[in-house]
């Protein structure tokens, strides 16, 4: 029989391995029988009751807390049932058991999130926000999870949600009056209003791309000359030989990824081939690649070698990297050049050799991922960076068929795309296939 959303579902809501407690979550319209059948009663709402949890044949298998939280003010939406005993393995596996056998089924990973979700507990971006806020690696990240599940993130979406529907509205009313048309739409100030929400748009891509390095972490690519010491500073970032240092200029050919953290914060750092013209053709592969992962890099950091300074080979590179990707310059080398390490004029100075600086970088690319502070940061994904940024590019087209063909047509339909966009970031027009690849990542029991 398939799965379906009438089911009651129950899960150990605990870690696996022995605890102080351990949890058992039923939600669905059996809990209340469950209750009946293990506790001997219902627990009254929300009040916790010390009771005994019987199997069966009225055998003891545990004691402990129940708690019953009828729907619709619960968790999931639904009826849910608490029970809270030792947590050792054999006992939650027993309770979970005489659960199941009270026609319950158990529940998939994050399935009590989704049926939260599905009920209208949560909007996506909160459910996502609930897996972020157990899975946050620095007190930062949970911090910016909380806030994302309190709706940081779902509450500047409604809005311009709100706008996008109110524009929909005039445009639409101008096309029933297609001799007036034009009229109606400058009267309406769609151009306006299209204009401030691409402004507020921008403004939210700019949170959310902070909010998504701090989940999903930023990638570093190190770039620079032969010899500057790229390989040595991933080396001495990750902290063990990853990549192999010689003297000979041209050393690293591939492309080498590491992850580390800074503080919980994940690092993606990259080490490319130094960066010059090359009659090799292994070494022009390699070149081809580092310019490959600095086109989709978060950052690069730019090493030179400080005994020699910034050149024109440098000011080639910075002329060629992406206009809007931010470089961090790093001048390596200090323990020959007598520079003193620290940042001064945008510059680290540092030594992958001696270490001298390296704290200096490790600070600048947290404060780069809005780590230190960043009010109002919330975690963000990349889906949601890619669903605002089709948004703004259906906004951009609505704009575009405004100002040149004045087709309300196309502006209505532009601007349908916009919503529908936008909506799969609270989930208003997600695909089944998109829930489940969501929920499924969550752990069982969530
Ligand atoms: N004294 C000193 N030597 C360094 C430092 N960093 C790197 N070197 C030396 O510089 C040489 C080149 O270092 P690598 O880390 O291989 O340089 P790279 O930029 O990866 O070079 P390619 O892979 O050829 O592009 C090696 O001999 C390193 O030991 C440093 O901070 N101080
Ligand atoms: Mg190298």
């Amino acid at each position: 029989m398939a799965d379906s959303p009438e089911d009651t579902i129950a899960a150990v809501a605990t870690p696996p391995g022995v605890g102080g407690i351990g949890v058992v979550r039923v939600s669905g319209r059996r809990a209340t029988a469950v209750a009946e059948a293990v506790l001997g009663r219902l627990p009254a709402p929300r009040r916790a009751i010390h009771a005994v949890f019987r199997g069966a044949e009225g055998e003891v298998i545990d004691d402990g807390l129940a708690l019953y939280f009828p729907g619709p003010r619960s968790y999931t939406g639904e009826d849910v049932l608490e029970l809270q005993g030792h947590g050792g393995p054999v006992v939650l596996d027993l309770l979970l058991t005489r659960c199941l056998a009270l026609g319950c089924r158990a529940a998939h990973p994050g399935e009590f999130t989704e049926r939260a979700f599905l009920n209208g507990r949560l909007d996506l971006a909160q459910a996502e926000a609930v897996a972020d806020l157990i899975e946050a690696g620095s007190a930062q990240a949970a911090r910016s999870a909380r806030r994302a599940l309190e709706g940081a993130l779902s509450n500047q979406v409604d809005e311009l949600l709100e706008r996008l529907t109110a524009l929909r509205v005039s445009v639409e009313a101008a096309l029933d009056f297609p001799d007036e048309d034009v009229d109606i739409l400058r009267e309406a100030q769609v151009a306006e209003r299209l204009n401030a929400l691409d402004e507020r748009l921008d403004t939210l891509r700019a949170g959310a791309s902070q909010g998504a390095l701090l989940r999903e972490g930023m990638r570093l690519v190190i770039a620079g000359r032969p010899n500057a010491g790229k390989s040595s500073l991933l080396n001495r970032l990750v902290q063990r030989e990853a990549a192999i240092v010689t003297h000979i200029p041209g050393t690293t050919r591939d492309v080498l990824r590491e992850t580390v953290s800074l503080d919980g914060l994940p690092l993606h750092v990259i080490d490319t081939a130094g960066l010059r013209e090359s009659d090799d053709p292994v070494e022009q592969e390699g070149i081809r690649r580092a310019w490959s992962e600095i086109e989709t890099a978060d950052a690069v950091l730019l090493v030179i070698d400080d005994t020699l300074g910034e050149g024109d080979a440098e000011a080639a590179m910075r002329a060629r990297f992406p206009k809007s990707l931010p470089v961090i310059t790093a001048h390596n080398k200090i323990d020959l050049s007598g520079a003193a390490p620290g940042e001064r004029d945008a510059r680290i100075y540092l030594s992958a050799v001696t270490g001298e600086g390296v704290d200096h970088l490790r600070a600048h690319l947290k404060a780069q991922t809005g780590y230190a502070g960043g009010e109002g940061l919330f975690l963000a994904r990349r889906r949601h960076l890619d669903a605002l940024d089709r948004t703004a590019s259906h906004v951009a087209n609505a704009s575009r068929a405004l100002a040149q063909s004045r087709a309300p047509e196309l502006v209505a339909e532009d601007l349908r795309l916009a919503q529908e966009s936008l909506g799969e970031i609270t989930g208003r027009f997600s695909s089944d296939d998109l829930l489940g690849r969501i929920f499924s990542t969550f752990c069982i029991g969530k």
